[in-house]
């Protein structure tokens, strides 16, 4: 099976920790592929950049359609784009929020989110929302990081975060911990063996979401809302996302 991570950032060396994760929980005889966009922010840390990162992160799905990908981890914790990858790709699409969300809630009554920067902290609040997973969020909680800062071990990053666990585990009633940011995702170990409790990263719950659907033989359904888009024509410097009638 093959399996495509989309960091919708820029920043390789993410990508790159997102893959050294995904590896590390693959099964046997499923590659990983983790790629950026080609264009777009370094870091995504409000609905701007979010916006903006959704079109590499189509332009990644729509060639990971012609290359014959069984399944997609939507890397970013926002999940943008999540619902227009959908629609255009056969396999499943598996955003790190829902997957990391909905595996807490399966091994806790109540899990915290630990984001990077306050104002992320709503979009979080939006996403638990949107899943029915808001009986399952105690609360979202920020170290006050910025994403990029996690890409420097002088930052103090992991001590931050750590607190911010602890203070979730003393005053939210939280049996879980879920990583706001796919960029935490090689803290997640050392965290869960500091605090004790569960500690969910995104993209490995993704993965493993992915290829249990793929091993199950579950696509996206296309009946509906999820249906390939319409062809029709885009113009100006998007016309190359057009979707046409054989590649979506
Ligand atoms: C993220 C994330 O997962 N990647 C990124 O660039 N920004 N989310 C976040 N809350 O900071």
């Amino acid at each position: 099976m093959r399996i495509k991570i989309i960091n919708p950032n820029t920043t390789r060396s993410m990508t790159e920790k997102m893959a050294a994760a995904a590896r590390a929980v693959a099964a046997p005889g499923t590659e990983i592929v983790a790629v950026s966009p080609a264009g777009g922010p370094a870091s995504i840390e409000g609905h701007h950049d979010e916006a903006i990162a959704t079109i590499g992160l189509l332009e990644e799905i729509r060639a990971g359609e012609r290359e014959g990908f069984d399944g997609y981890v939507v890397a970013c914790f926002g999940d943008p784009g999540l619902l227009a990858a959908r629609e255009v790709a056969r396999g499943p699409v598996v955003g790190v929020a829902e997957a990391a969300m909905h595996v807490a809630s399966l091994v806790a009554p109540g899990f915290s989110v630990v984001t990077t920067l306050g104002r992320t902290r709503g979009q979080a609040a939006h996403l638990a929302e949107r899943y029915g997973m808001a009986r399952f969020c105690r609360r979202v909680r920020a170290a006050e990081i910025e994403v990029l800062a996690l890409e420097d071990d002088a930052t103090g990053a992991y001590a931050r975060i750590l607190g911010e666990c602890r203070a979730a585990l003393a005053e939210d009633e939280a049996g879980a911990i879920v990583l706001g940011c796919a960029g935490m995702t090689d803290l997640a170990a050392r965290l869960q063996a500091d605090l004790g409790v569960p500690v969910i990263d995104g993209v490995t719950a993704a993965v493993k979401l992915v290829e249990s659907l793929v091993g199950l033989g579950l696509a996206t359904s296309k009946r509906g809302e999820l249906a390939p888009p319409l062809p029709k024509t885009y113009s100006g410097p998007l016309a190359h996302l057009s979707p046409g009638a054989d590649i979506p």
